[in-house]
């Protein structure tokens, strides 16, 4: 495989950046996608450290106090959607289950239930706890949301089946609810042993108690708790799923202050797919999180729109009318209009280490797109003496590059395997340091 440096003279805002060469397999591509670098059209990319009023940003005090704070803005007015400000009333969790006996004693395992409203009867979810018995407390974390119920990352029994409503088409979903047989599902995308053998604990939230994953103009999930009188879906420029699962991350992170067990302030979050737009959309906002992972979260995650290479702002927007805020339809086609790119959305989780993560026949996902939104978060990082990439030229695949941002592209598809979670085990270690036994 070869791969192709980026043009040095192109890495000063603003950006001009011509074809690059395309360095993956030959794949077709779905109609209306384009997976062939040479038609990617000329864009200029949005400059991260030119202030709103036209000045430069030269130190990271004015990146912290100012700039960082016009760019969050903006991808709440334009993409993502602005999301409560206030906690709901009432709001409250508690213990479900408790068994400290898991995976052969190496464990223990909790159910918390958050109840949103304070009450049983109103939305909830349920974050699925487990950590290692055999490691001196707190231990840090990663905190991920899943595709199918808790119950689907392990084939145990005493986990919770959940009673929620499910996309359909995976394993063991009938009629929308999951049924014994989708028990361990997911389990090829949770290297539980390793993390727990490691010394961290898992948690893990199925995205669907926060909001379910369809399109009903927000009638459930938990926007309609935080309706004014008289508002029956979320203003053009409020949050939409993606903001509803993001929020739900952060209310994790609110129970674990409260968790003797767990170093709040050694949290990683992470996530696949859509969920990975979300773990970036929540470390953006949230800079409790203390390292953010994005698995393979393409258009809307970690791809420069601009770009316009697999999947588009248009056909996202399409196929998911309710992942963005309204606005973000204004760029359908449109994407030389957008005030920000992605990579200023990793730009605001700098300082703080992030990992990018890319599969090499994940062409949908753009794996170029999202190296570039590393690289050019890059000066971002650098007010702060932050290494990021240390490269320009986007790695071979299953060599993993960089150090505060952190990238690889995997050999295979759009998945999570023990390959990806050897590389954030080995990223937590290194910037939180080896948990203590
Ligand atoms: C696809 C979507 C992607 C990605 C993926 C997933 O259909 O086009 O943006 O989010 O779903 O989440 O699995």
């Amino acid at each position: 495989m070869k791969s192709f440096a980026i043009n040095p003279r192109l890495t000063i805002f603003p950006i001009t950046i011509f074809a690059l060469f395309t360095s993956f397999p030959i794949l077709a591509a779905p109609k209306d996608a384009n997976y062939d670098e040479s038609k990617i059209p000329e864009f200029t990319l949005p400059n991260p450290l030119v202030m709103k009023d036209g000045a430069p940003v030269t130190s990271a005090e004015q990146w912290t106090s100012t700039r960082r704070g016009e760019i969050l803005e903006l991808f709440r007015e334009h993409v993502y959607g602005h999301s409560p400000e206030k906690l709901p009333a009432g709001l409250s969790h508690k213990v479900i289950k408790n068994v400290p006996n898991f995976l052969n004693g190496k464990a223990t395992m909790k159910e918390i239930r958050v109840l949103f409203t304070g009450k049983d009867d109103g939305p909830k979810m349920d974050i699925l706890l487990i950590v290692p018995n055999n490691a001196k407390k707190p231990v840090p974390a990663f905190l991920g949301l899943n595709f199918a119920g808790n119950h689907t990352i392990l084939a145990d029994p005493r986990i919770t089946l959940s009673q929620s409503w499910m996309r359909p088409n995976k394993t063991g979903i009938v009629d929308n609810k999951a049924t014994e047989e989708s028990r361990g599902a997911s389990s090829s995308r949770w290297a539980v042993e390793s993390i727990i053998d490691r010394g961290y604990a898992l948690a893990t939230i199925y995205y669907g108690d926060i909001d379910p994953d369809f399109d009903d103009d927000f009638q459930n999930g938990v926007q309609p708790i935080f309706y004014r009188d008289g508002q029956k879906k979320p203003a053009p420029n409020e949050w939409g799923s993606i903001g509803a699962w993001s929020w739900g991350l952060s209310r994790a992170l609110d129970y674990f202050e409260s968790d003797k067990d767990i170093d709040a302030s050694k949290v990683a979050v992470l996530g696949h797919s859509r969920l990975g737009k979300t773990s970036l959309w929540a470390g953006a906002q949230d800079e409790r999180f203390g390292i953010i992972i994005s698995n393979d979260s393409g258009c809307g995650g970690a791809a420069l729109s601009r770009r316009r290479f697999g999947e588009k702002v248009k056909r996202i927007n399409t196929s998911f009318p309710h992942w963005f805020n309204d606005r973000f339809n204004e760029y359908n086609d449109n994407e030389n209009a957008l005030p920000v790119d992605q990579h200023e959305l990793i730009a605001l989780i700098a300082p703080r280490p992030i990992y990018i993560a890319s599969a090499s026949e994940d062409l949908w996902a753009d794996p170029k797109g999202e190296f570039l939104s590393g690289k050019y978060a890059e000066p971002v990082y650098s007010l702060f003496g932050k290494k990021g990439l240390g490269t320009d030229t986007h790695p071979p695949v299953d060599q993993p590059k960089g150090d505060f941002i952190r990238y690889h592209v995997r050999t295979g598809k759009h998945d999570v395997t023990d390959f990806d979670w050897a590389q954030y085990l080995d990223f937590a270690d290194r910037h939180f340091g080896p948990p203590s036994k």
